[in-house]
């Protein structure tokens, strides 16, 4: 086992894997930008180092800062957490080359399931159900002739994507060739690639993941599904496990396809694996994120794993201490994400926590790096914390979400706890009705 980790990250991730190292008996080395100073994860590890301004470019995306910091305190290897360098080939790769672990997949996966069009290509030879599409198009005649096979509507999407950029709905052939060409133009500056591919397009689809773990001796298990349907503009708001659509022989039937695709692969380390449902409950592979997520603590509440401890066994090269494929689910947990944001036009609401209580007691469980006095800077994510509650069905968990949310308090900064109430106490949402247009009904502009 390492003896001392570097984690690079900050907030409640950063904090997240400070708790797994420590209960692990290994040592902690924070990086930390210069308006960070004061935050927990500095405070909570053994060593800390500042790796910069508060620009993340120069910071917590800063290779030379990061790997400099893991050389000079003697960290054996590097956990990224989520966002920042956490799906960098490039990084991973370096990490390698100086011959510190990098707590992930290997730079291979990572590249390939950056590409979203080479991803969604590999992922169907190897089994899995995805939508009809084409490959990379090379000119609007060949979209034009592919939407035509596929039927309208049809979805224009960028290879190097992710987070709805370079993405078009295409209703017809007549608007193909604009927004082709818009898509296009945006792919090329979000990801300095202008490939874009086509795919049949559902309209009001369900989001939903497989939570994966895989370690160095060839095993892979599969942690169930979470329902992460409830979005606003790509960004999750809440999430939960099970998803009230997966029985146990859908879970059964996709989880074994995802454990034998990422076999084939030589897939390491954890990971999570999206589809699209349509309203035949039809799954299809999306893409996969090569990383620990946000919302992995809902696995972590019906499985009684601990995700980032196991991430960092399998790293050092330790067996999956699981038995069988699949692991047993217990009850219902579901996850708000508290963001400091105004709650009309939700826009970033930085600034200092005047007050801040907590929710706790039986089923509840908050991650955050956020307490009273604590200043939230406008540089970064807007996550200040993740309410997470378990119950022995989704009945209980709603209702005790709902108390959660009353006993949290947050003042000084406008967060997202009213938004998130709305949503618990909303008749269709409690009948487990909702697809990825959900949120529209909250926001007056129709902007879900
Ligand atoms: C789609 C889709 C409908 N049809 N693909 C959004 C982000 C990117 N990862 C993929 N996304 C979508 N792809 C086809 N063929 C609808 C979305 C989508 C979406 C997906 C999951 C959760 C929320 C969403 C919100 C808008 C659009």
């Amino acid at each position: 086992m390492f003896g001392k980790i570097l984690i690079a990250n900050r907030g409640e991730i950063a904090l997240r894997v400070l708790c797994a190292c420590k209960e692990l008996g290994i040592r902690t080395v924070a990086v930390y930008s210069e308006p960070d100073r004061y935050s927990l994860h500095v405070r909570f590890a053994d060593e800390a180092v500042c790796i910069g301004p508060a620009r993340s470019s120069e910071s917590y995306l800063n290779v030379a800062a990061i790997i400099s910091a893991a050389e000079i305190t003697g960290a054996e290897a590097i956990h990224p957490g989520y966002g920042f360098l956490a799906e960098n080939p490039k990084f991973a790769e370096v990490c390698e080359t100086c011959r510190l672990t990098f707590i992930g997949p290997r730079p291979e996966s990572i590249r390939l399931m950056g590409d979203k069009n080479a991803a969604r290509k590999r992922m169907a030879e190897l089994g899995l159900q995805v939508l009809p599409g084409t490959e990379v198009v090379k000119s609007e005649a060949e979209a034009l002739k592919a939407a035509e096979q596929i039927g309208y509507p049809v979805m224009v999407k960028a290879a190097a994507g992710g987070g709805g950029r370079g993405m078009r709905i295409v209703g017809s052939a007549d608007e193909l060739p604009a927004l082709l060409q818009t898509a296009q133009n945006e792919a090329e500056a979000s990801f300095g690639s202008s490939d874009v591919y086509l795919e049949k397009y559902i309209a009001s689809p369900r989001h939903i993941e497989f939570q994966v773990l895989a370690d160095e001796h060839g095993r892979v298990v599969h942690l169930g599904e979470r329902e992460c349907t409830i979005q606003r503009r790509h960004q999750k708001v809440l999430e939960e496990s099970p998803s009230t659509q997966v029985g146990p022989d859908l879970r059964r039937e996709v989880g074994g396809k995802v454990i034998q695709a990422l076999k084939a692969i030589g897939y390491r380390n954890a990971g999570t694996v999206e589809f699209l449902m349509d309203e035949n409950r039809n799954l299809y592979f999306l893409e996969m994120n090569t990383r620990i997520q946000v919302e992995h603590a809902v696995t972590e509440m019906v499985t009684g794993l601990d995700l980032v401890k196991l991430q960092i066994q399998v790293a050092a090269g330790e067996a999956l201490p699981i038995e069988g494929d699949t692991i047993g689910l217990r009850g219902h947990a579901i996850e708000c994400r508290i963001c400091a944001e105004d709650a009309e036009s939700f826009t970033p609401s930085a600034g200092k926590i005047t007050g801040f209580h907590v929710p706790g007691g039986t089923g509840v469980r908050v991650d955050t790096a956020a307490y009273a006095e604590s200043v939230i800077p406008p540089y970064y994510d807007s996550l200040i914390a993740k309410l997470v509650v378990h119950g022995k069905d989704r009945t209980e968990a709603i209702q005790r979400m709902r108390r959660a949310l009353e006993m949290f308090i947050v003042e000084g900064i406008s967060t997202s706890i009213p938004l998130h109430e709305k949503i618990l106490a909303d008749p269709d949402f409690q009948a487990g009705k909702f697809s990825t247009q959900f949120l529209r009904r909250f926001s007056p502009n129709g902007v879900g």
